[in-house]
């Protein structure tokens, strides 16, 4: 799974600058300082855990073979999603009800979306309207 940097999602920005003034980095840096006094040997995976929570969300769905994968994607709020076109045709993803829609992408060409509302998304291929898949957000 891609991890990407913090720089990319605003919210991640706005919530470390209200928690720590500083910089997220030092914020992270105290957390598992604080952890690491703890006397188990449990120290490193609520550290791990910690760290993983304060990353932005992110899922991918791929498009291959003129579907959608899943087809069917849950996700949480703030969640982003990336939609990868694996075929060698162009494909769009374009939401039933005007939300969001992506240029054509080419071969390995992605296009991303950041849920911030909960709701079902039910999405299409412009160019191939056959083909549909949804996004549930809660
Ligand atoms: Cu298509």
């Amino acid at each position: 799974m891609k991890i990407l940097p913090l720089s990319v999602s605003p919210l991640a920005i706005s919530t470390s600058m209200i928690l720590n003034p500083a910089s997220p980095s030092s914020h992270l840096a105290i957390a598992s300082q604080k952890t690491a006094t703890a006397s188990s040997q449990k120290a490193k995976a609520p550290a791990a855990k910690a760290l993983a929570a304060k990353a932005p969300a992110t899922k991918q769905v791929t498009i291959d073979n003129f579907s959608f994968t899943p087809a069917t994607l849950i996700v949480a709020v703030g969640t982003q999603v990336t939609w990868i076109n694996h075929d060698d045709v162009p494909h769009t993803v374009k939401t039933t009800n005007h939300v969001f829609m992506s240029q054509a992408l080419d071969t390995d060409q992605q296009y991303s979306y950041r849920f911030t509302k909960s709701g079902t998304y039910q999405y299409f291929c412009s160019l191939h309207p056959m083909m549909q898949a949804k996004v549930i957000v809660k």
